[in-house]
């Protein structure tokens, strides 16, 4: 038989032969062996397995952070079904179209939003909800916990091909609405094993884990990368700057968005004693401003590698670990993948000409979740992905990101999508139109704006429309500010010159 390709059975090859290690530690003290981590996957694996799902079914989880969250990823892996985590924070509408599109067998969500989730869950024709939470507050019966107990915690990982489906992660690429980005084991793997080389992991590393558990940076980046190398990690429920203080002396590895090194240089206690038993500190998912890359590398005593991926591509280019990291450039594409910077003519630029980002290798995902034309339109006739980032290349080989050709904000390192939220601000019905745009945000890079005209004699106030949006979208993607203007500014072409609505707000 070929060796499996599932990506559960590369990390088991690679556990401690000592299963008594540490795999994860929480804050509150609770402790996590490989061989609970291997034992309890088994349990939920063979719970899983006895709901008779269909061959590639979707296992849709909406859970808060914890090691049994994690674990019940391992657990989709080994069974071969299709993980599909979303973002705590959706609500309603945003769960809703997720279930409708990805129809998923199983639904696992927090005991505390059980009631809409499942009511989402039935009208999408899943079978099967169930609650997760952390295990002192999981007593409810419906509990994924509760219920997995009972099996056995023996499973033997399903046979996997590089092919099949592992997750899908919805984005919304380079256009307004959602889509799910096909990942294969085979997608997860190579990106696994080429960033352990590339950022020399060990088993002696300790990862501090703070991202969340739902996207590429958290799921895939932080915890394949030490499961791979055996590597300890202290997983803490979310980033908190003083408790990342707290725990960095016993930490080797942190990984985090923009935002998390601008809120622990706001720690007053944070400097190069902190840091001293630090290996490596990584970036990604937003650009790092070079302010922030300075300041820290003063105050720290160490560089940050930042580093470029994408939710259909996981992750592409990377500064060095052993040569300079170069701030306010993510680096050199990984090993193995191809990255290319051309012009409109689809023609390659020279050295710090600036174009097109476009992307090929064994990391680039099988395609959208049931979109095949929006598929076959992100890839040129040569099979490269095309990005919807705009760069170039120096010429020592380093590629910065200069801007985006898809209108996207990134604030605090989440996605969001202005074309979502127009239409959301749209449907009000004091509102005749709308056009949202990003600003600078010390904190989170860009601030979501929002930019209104309102019908004759209506009047909404600012806060009216923020408290209206919290209710019905996530609440990173509320608006942190709102201007009503008379009319929106238009090109020839009858198209919203954002450009110019970004100059005129920007230092209001
Ligand atoms: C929270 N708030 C935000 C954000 N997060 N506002 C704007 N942008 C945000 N990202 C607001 C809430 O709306 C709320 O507002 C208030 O802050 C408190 O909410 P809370 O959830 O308590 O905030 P927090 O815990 O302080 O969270 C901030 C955070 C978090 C820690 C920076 O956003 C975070 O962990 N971001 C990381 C995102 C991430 O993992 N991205 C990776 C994507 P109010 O009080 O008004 O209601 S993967 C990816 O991009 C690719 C592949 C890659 O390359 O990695
Ligand atoms: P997503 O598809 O949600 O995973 O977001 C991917 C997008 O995040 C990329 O297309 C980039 O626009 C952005 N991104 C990720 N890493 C970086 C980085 N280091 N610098 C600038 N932008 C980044």
């Amino acid at each position: 038989m070929p060796a499996n390709a599932n990506l559960y059975a590369l990390f088991a090859s690679h556990f401690p032969a000592d299963r008594s290690r540490c795999c994860m530690e929480t804050q509150d003290g609770r402790y996590y062996s490989w061989d609970v981590v291997e034992r309890a996957s088994a349990k939920l694996s063979n719970l899983l397995a006895s709901l008779d799902l269909q061959p590639g079914a979707r296992i849709a989880v909406q859970v808060e952070k914890s090691p049994e969250a994690l674990i019940l990823y391992l657990a989709s892996l080994r069974t071969g079904y299709v993980y599909l985590p979303l973002n705590t924070a959706y609500r309603h509408a945003e769960v809703d179209y997720f279930l409708q599109d990805a129809e998923p067998e199983v639904v696992i969500c927090s005991p505390i939003n059980f009631g809409w989730v499942s009511q989402l869950a039935l009208k999408a024709g899943t079978h099967h909800v169930f609650t997760l939470d952390a295990p002192e507050l999981d007593a409810n019966t419906g509990s994924l916990l509760q219920c997995a107990f009972s099996f056995s915690d023996q499973f033997e990982t399903v046979q996997s091909k590089p092919d099949d489906l592992a997750a899908i992660l919805y984005t919304s690429g380079t256009t307004g609405c959602s889509k799910g980005a096909m990942l294969t084991h085979d997608n997860l793997a190579s990106n696994a094993k080429i960033l352990q080389q590339a950022w020399a992991w060990s088993k002696d590393d300790v990862l501090l884990h703070t991202l969340p558990l739902f996207h590429v940076h958290g799921l895939f980046v932080a915890s394949h990368a030490a499961l791979l190398s055996g590597s300890k990690m202290i997983f803490l429920a979310k980033f908190n700057a003083a408790q990342v203080l707290h725990y960095l002396p016993d930490t080797t590895v942190f990984m985090g968005v923009p935002t998390y090194y601008v809120r622990l240089m706001q720690e007053a206690g944070f400097g190069r004693d902190a840091c001293r038993n630090m290996r490596l500190f990584i970036s990604g998912s937003a650009p790092l401003l070079l302010d922030t890359f300075n300041e820290f590398a003063q105050r720290a005593g160490h560089t940050i590698l930042e580093r470029y991926g994408m939710s259909e591509t996981t992750m592409l280019v990377s500064n060095p670990y052993d040569a300079a990291r170069i701030g306010g450039t993510v680096g050199f594409p990984l090993a193995g993948v191809t990255v290319r910077v051309v012009k409109s003519d689809q023609s390659v630029c020279k050295t710090d000409e600036i174009g097109d980002i476009q992307v090929r290798g064994a990391n680039v995902f099988k395609g959208y979740w049931r979109m095949p034309e929006k598929t076959a339109e992100e890839f040129t006739d040569d099979g490269f992905f095309r990005t919807g980032d705009v760069g170039k290349f120096d010429s020592k080989g380093y590629l910065s990101i200069v801007g985006r050709s898809k209108d996207l904000i990134i604030s605090g390192g989440y996605n969001v999508y202005p074309r979502e939220i127009e239409s959301v601000i749209d449907e009000m019905p004091e509102v005749v139109e709308s056009a949202v745009i990003g600003l600078p945000h010390a904190e989170f890079g860009e601030a979501v704006t929002a930019v209104l005209v309102l019908r004759a004699a209506a009047v909404l106030s600012e806060h009216t429309i923020i408290t209206r949006l919290k209710n019905m979208i996530a609440n990173f993607k509320v608006p942190k500010q709102v201007f009503i203007v008379d009319k929106l500014p238009r090109n020839a072409m009858g198209k919203v010159q954002k450009n110019l609505l970004r100059q005129q707000f920007e230092n209001q």
